[in-house]
Parts: C-alpha cells; sequence; structure tokens
C-alpha cells in the first residue's frame, strides 16, 4: 500500500488523456495525493481543465499555466502555488519538445535554433523548475523526470531529442547532488515507446513500437498506467533511499543489445 495521502504534488506536462503525465496524475490520485496541474499555454487549458474535472472523488486540485521557455512564467506559477498551499511534496516534470523535421532523417540535418529549442524545453526546463520550487519543497520530497533510452544510445530518428534527453538525464544527476542535502530526490523514468500525441512527432514511431513489442523481454508494450505505478513509487517514501537514478519502466527493452 503506497501511500502518497498529505503529500501536495505539482503535474506538469498534461496535454490530453493519453499523456503519461496523465497516468502519473492518476496514480497519484488515487493513492491519495493533492494535485497542481500546469499545462503549457491557453490552447491547453480547457483539455486539461475538463480531464482535471473529471477526477472522482472530490479532492482538492488546481489548475495554473505554465509554459517552461518563460522564468517569469515559472517564478509566477511556483510563487502562485506557494501562496495558495504553503510548502509541496512533488514535482512530477513530464515536458519534451522538438521540431518535428529534425525527428527524422539524420541527426546531422540539426540546426542551431532546434537543438537549442529541444534542449530549452526538454532537458533545461528541469532545472528552471527545481530552481524556483526549492525553497518551497519540504524534507522528503521528489522530483521526477521522464525519459527515453534515446537519450542513453542511438535510437533511429530520436535525434535532436535524443541528445536533449541525454542532456536531462545529467541535469538529474547533478540536480540529485545539489538537493540531496535538503532532503529532496531527483530521478528519471525511462518509459517505454508510448502513443501519445509527442510521440506521434517521432519519425516511423510505429515501427519502434513494433520492433518493441517482438523483442522487449516482457513482449509488450508499456503503459501510462505502469509508469505512473513507478512515479508513485518514487514520490511516496518506499523510494525514500533510492536519487540520482533512472528507472526503465520498458518491459525491459534497454537490457538487448
Ligand atoms: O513514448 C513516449 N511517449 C515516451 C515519452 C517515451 C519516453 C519518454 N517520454 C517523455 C516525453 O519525452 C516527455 O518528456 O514523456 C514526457 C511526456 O510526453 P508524452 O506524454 O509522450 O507526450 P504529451 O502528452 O504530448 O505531453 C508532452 C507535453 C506537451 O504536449 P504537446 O503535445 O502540446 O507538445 O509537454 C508539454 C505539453 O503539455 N510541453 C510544455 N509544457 C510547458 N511549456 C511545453 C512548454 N513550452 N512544450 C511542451
Amino acid at each position: 500500500n503506497v501511500n502518497v495521502d498529505n503529500k501536495t504534488i505539482v503535474v506538469m506536462g498534461v496535454a490530453n488523456k493519453r499523456s503519461i503525465a496523465w497516468g502519473i496524475a492518476t496514480a497519484l490520485y488515487q493513492a491519495g495525493a493533492r494535485l497542481i496541474f500546469t499545462y503549457a499555454g491557453e490552447r491547453m487549458e480547457k483539455g486539461v481543465r475538463e480531464l482535471v474535472d473529471g477526477l472522482e472523488g472530490g479532492k482538492d486540485t488546481y489548475v495554473i499555466p505554465c509554459d517552461v521557455t518563460s522564468d517569469t512564467e515559472i517564478e509566477k506559477c511556483f510563487a502562485d502555488i506557494r501562496e495558495k498551499y504553503g510548502k509541496i511534496d512533488g514535482i512530477a516534470h513530464c515536458i519534451a519538445f522538438a521540431n518535428k523535421e529534425e525527428l527524422k532523417g539524420e541527426y546531422l540535418n540539426t540546426n542551431r535554433e532546434g537543438f537549442l529549442l529541444a534542449q530549452n524545453i526538454s532537458a533545461y526546463s528541469l532545472t528552471a523548475v527545481a530552481k524556483a520550487a526549492r525553497d518551497m519543497m519540504n524534507e522528503g520530497g521528489s522530483i521526477v523526470t521522464l525519459t527515453y533510452l534515446g537519450g542513453e544510445r542511438v535510437v533511429q530518428n530520436y535525434n535532436v531529442m535524443g541528445v536533449a534527453k541525454a542532456s536531462l538525464e545529467a541535469s538529474v544527476k547533478y540536480l540529485a547532488n545539489d538537493l540531496g542535502p535538503s532532503g529532496i530526490r531527483v530521478n528519471s523514468i525511462s518509459a517505454g515507446a508510448i502513443r501519445t500525441l509527442s510521440a506521434k512527432g517521432v519519425g516511423d514511431f510505429n515501427a519502434i513500437r513494433k520492433v518493441f513489442e517482438e523483442r522487449a523481454p516482457l513482449r509488450r508494450q508499456v503503459t501510462q498506467e505502469e509508469v505512473g505505478d513507478t512515479a508513485l513509487f518514487l514520490f511516496s517514501p518506499l523510494s525514500r533511499g533510492i536519487t540520482g537514478e533512472n528507472i526503465h519502466v520498458d518491459s525491459g527493452f534497454h537490457i538487448l543489445s
């Protein structure tokens, strides 16, 4: 019985019901957490609010904007959360973006602008968010981000996003070292290929899914719910000795050559 009762957790990156962030949110909500949702921009607001309003159980929720390309917006968002809730216990960072044209063909064709865009939204944002939240996190707090195997090795078409994930995974380690003395843990989950809005942008994503299903030790896809349950573990005291870690929730695919 994993307990996150009385914990206040910020979930960043719900785009729709297929979002991995939504899998994490539902796992946390069912386990008793109080949730705050942030969305990328006005375009996203309606959908996120509808999803959140549909959560059963009537627990307190809060939905606010946070475009992570803006330091001002990040600061405003966390100041707003601090005013309403005081301290928080966790952040689920489920955000990434790269130009679609750069998620196919040769990595070599990445341009400077696209490279920096992917790094900005998909990697730096974790550091920016950790910085804004550090003073309002309780001891025992936990930050969880999402990564993919393409950050560790070459996965066809993942390209600039793979390089951003490598940067994100290194950030997890440096942040874990900075925040450890305050009793705050930072970890990532490396998820298997899951059909979401973002995943649609990756060239030949269906081929990646097919190979995954044929070769992964468990011979099946993973779900948002499975990633959600691992995130729940990482937000709960059960994982209190783990930081700077990258847990693969990928049917074991990462062990293959
Ligand atoms: O197979 C997959 N789907 C995997 C995803 C495998 C392994 C890892 N991941 C990662 C992604 O790289 C990402 O970090 O999981 C995370 C969540 O992605 P998702 O659930 O696959 O995709 P999606 O539902 O599209 O959520 C990503 C969201 C954005 O959605 P859109 O579709 O609008 O790009 O990231 C958010 C946004 O909500 N986002 C931003 N949030 C704040 N500020 C910004 C921004 N500037 N840009 C994108």
